[in-house]
């Protein structure tokens, strides 16, 4: 009775589920058209998922496949974090100078005396190579967005909140959404899909309470005819924005996901429940736990 290789085809029949067709996935979660080539010990610049606006200096510290483990350069361990090698958040080196961008530095660095050629060459490493870096060649669709235009905005650490925002900047297809009189630590980029962004007025709109930029004096009184008029802006045109239509997964399609407590492991998993943009993934074989 030898036991088989486990497998989605048997798998899938003896659960009589199917697999979430591919169409339904984006193309940065669709199968991988080119190769990882990133290397261990590979130096370069990427985005602090806990603090997305933040570029720092990373190092390849693991690969998976088409993932990679990044690694802090002068932090510990526990903040490492997995990529997708065509991820538009990882950069060559030189990119956020280039960009005009703040690159935080490895821990100890200080402002004004960093410089990557010197860094690698001190800590005899290696410059992630720019060809490996597929999103620096992403075609790029003009847009009616530009620095400095106001929107209504989600707050992704608060979820419950729309808020007064700013566009920061704008580089390839993608916005950095930045909250008003808040610090940085808010900030995300998105792109003119994303659910998470609104043109002004969407809030008064939708019957849906905006929340005004912090310290606002008359936050009741908030209008943003007055708050453009006060702050010398112009709102994001309501055609800039191009909202993407619900996602099509449906309840009991399988698929396979990240495990976000042990994000080195890809499971296997089934979509337990959706809303429009939004999908709960149950992990198969685990027991839900309060
Ligand atoms: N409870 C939090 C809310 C911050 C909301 C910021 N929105 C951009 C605080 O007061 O810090």
């Amino acid at each position: 009775n030898k036991k088989r290789a486990w497998s989605w085809p048997a798998y899938l029949e003896e659960e009589r589920a199917i697999a979430a067709p591919v169409k339904l996935f984006k193309e940065h979660q669709s199968l991988p058209q080119s190769r990882n080539s990133f290397k261990v010990g590979m130096k370069l610049e990427g985005l602090d998922p806990s603090h997305p606006s933040l570029f720092c200096v990373l190092t390849v510290a693991e690969i998976q496949g088409y993932r990679i483990r990044l690694h802090f350069d002068g932090y510990p361990e526990c903040y490492d974090f997995w990529a997708n090698a065509d991820s538009w958040d990882i950069k060559p080196a030189g990119w956020c100078e280039k960009n005009g961008h703040k690159l935080l530095l490895p821990k100890g660095c200080k402002d004004g005396e960093f410089n990557w050629s010197m860094y690698v060459k001190n800590c005899r490493g290696q410059l992630a190579p720019k060809h490996l870096f597929k999103s620096l060649n992403t075609s790029v669709t003009p847009s009616g967005f530009r620095a400095g235009m106001k929107l209504e905005a989600i707050d992704r650490k608060n979820p419950s909140l729309i808020c007064v925002a700013t566009i920061a900047a704008v580089v390839d297809n993608r916005l950095l959404i930045h909250f008003d009189n808040w610090d940085d630590t808010y900030d995300y980029w998105c792109d003119a899909s994303s659910p998470y962004i609104h043109p002004v007025g969407y809030c008064e709109e939708a019957e849906l309470t905006l929340t005004t930029p912090a310290e606002y004096k008359q936050p009741k009184t908030f209008s943003w005819e007055k708050y453009l008029e006060e702050t010398g802006t112009q709102a994001a045109p309501a055609r800039a924005f191009k909202p993407r239509p619900p996602h099509g997964f449906q309840i009991g399609m399988k698929v396979e996901a990240v495990d976000k407590r042990n994000p080195m492991l890809i499971r296997v998993t089934t979509i337990a429940d959706t809303e429009d943009h939004r999908l709960k993934i149950h992990f198969d074989g685990w027991i839900f736990r309060v």
